[in-house]
């Protein structure tokens, strides 16, 4: 059997992890977190593939990208797209394998800007505030639930 495929998104700004605001989103790197979420997909013989990009379009083309390449299961964390972007939901509706949204801080304790996300209206489950402990949790309970 040919191994379930994962797409971690990384939404506009997360390029900038382990640089600035480490109180708000810690001291790992994006490469730091990408790389444990690539060795726990192999290790349960899952494919991770990581893309971070500042533009809307390049995550919404990814997305629809995975809906013809046997993609199992999105996690993404849109950032400041969360709270904005009707053109990502519309994609995540388009696809019809697993989405988990991840935030690294925890949105309800911060601004009321933050407080509502238009991916959590398609995502199966949301993780926020575990930092980057949250994208191996949602990996985790990805590959739990396609085992059960
Ligand atoms: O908590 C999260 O993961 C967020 O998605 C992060 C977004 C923010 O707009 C969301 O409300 C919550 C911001 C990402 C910015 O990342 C940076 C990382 C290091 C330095 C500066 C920005």
């Amino acid at each position: 059997m040919s191994q379930a495929k994962v797409l971690v998104l990384h939404g506009p700004n997360l390029n900038l992890l382990g640089t600035r605001q480490p109180e708000i989103y810690g001291h790992e790197t994006l490469d730091d977190i990408n790389n444990r979420l690539y060795e726990k997909a192999a290790f349960n013989g899952w494919e991770a593939k990581a893309l971070q990009s500042n533009h809307e379009g390049a995550l919404i083309d990814a997305i629809h990208a995975a809906r013809l390449d046997g993609t199992a299961a999105i996690i993404i964390n849109p950032a400041a797209y969360t709270h904005t972007s009707v053109a990502i939901l519309d994609a995540l509706n388009a696809f019809d394998g697993k989405v988990i949204e991840v935030h690294l801080s925890n949105v309800h304790k911060r601004e009321s800007f933050r407080h509502h996300s238009y991916v959590s209206l398609r995502a199966d489950g949301v993780i926020a505030g575990l930092g980057s402990q949250g994208y191996l949790a949602a990996l985790d309970a990805l590959i739990k639930a396609a085992d059960a």
